[in-house]
């Protein structure tokens, strides 16, 4: 990893780097996606996309992980991986908005977590702002994203405000110039959950595939355990 992007992650909250794999190895994962992404045509979206796709795993547990180290004090493991295509059919927008989400075994109330839900079987439930401020996600593109593929717009520095209302969120995207993320295949974006980020309709929709995996160092508090943690519980 580039260390030198570390600064810029700190003050920005997003860099871009290189995740080192080749086009051999990123034909393999194209591949190995291709049934999940098939079944999921028009959604946009897939859930659980380590437990759906084993062969995931050597390049979250490897590279990518690899990737997000040197910004964890402790080893960070995967707790949320998910997998994202932009297509003619399903050429989706997202709203300004902070991923605020996580997923966790049980549902148990506890103060400043909430509200919570239920989705594809698990519990999901907004956290509070300092463990999404430790968390780290890792976006690896398996297309070329450019201007005219819906890239991840962000607002720099906004990871730095902690959890934003809803009016906050939209005088913050009124007043600053957004940035368009643009990754060539291979390329992997790193973002704090807390960065305002968007994307738009792609005005060339093609193909946009995405593994987003989302990455935390420590163990959760108040006793609260994550669901998915790849490839092993983080240590207290
Ligand atoms: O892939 C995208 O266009 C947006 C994804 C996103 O907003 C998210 O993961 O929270």
């Amino acid at each position: 990893m580039n260390a030198s992007l570390a600064p810029t992650l700190l003050a920005d909250g997003f860099a871009i780097a290189e995740s080192g794999l080749e086009e051999a190895a990123l034909e393999d994962l194209r591949q190995a996606v291709a049934p999940i992404l098939a079944e999921h045509a028009g959604r946009g979206g897939v859930r659980n996309a380590l437990a759906r796709v084993p062969a995931l795993g050597p390049v979250i547990a490897g590279p990518l992980r690899d990737l997000v180290r040197p910004y964890f004090d402790t080893a960070p493991v995967a707790v949320r991986v998910l997998l994202f295509d932009k297509t003619p059919v399903a050429n989706w927008k997202v709203t300004w908005h902070q991923d605020v989400t996580i997923g966790v075994t049980d549902y148990e109330e506890k103060a400043g977590w909430g509200p919570w839900s239920r989705k594809d079987g698990g519990w999901h439930v907004r956290a509070p702002a300092p463990v999404l401020a430790d968390m780290l996600t890792a976006r690896l593109h398996l297309d070329p994203c450019g201007p005219g593929n819906g890239p991840v717009r962000v607002i720099p520095g906004t990871h730095r405000f902690g959890r934003l209302g809803d009016g906050e969120i939209e005088s913050a995207s009124r007043r600053a110039l957004p940035v368009d993320c643009l990754v060539p295949a291979g390329g992997v974006l790193l973002l704090r959950p807390l960065l305002l980020h968007s994307s738009a309709p792609a005005a060339e929709p093609s193909r946009r595939r995405v593994l987003h995996v989302e990455f935390a160092g420590r163990a959760l508090p108040d006793g609260l355990r994550w669901a998915e943690p790849f490839p092993e519980a983080p240590h207290p």
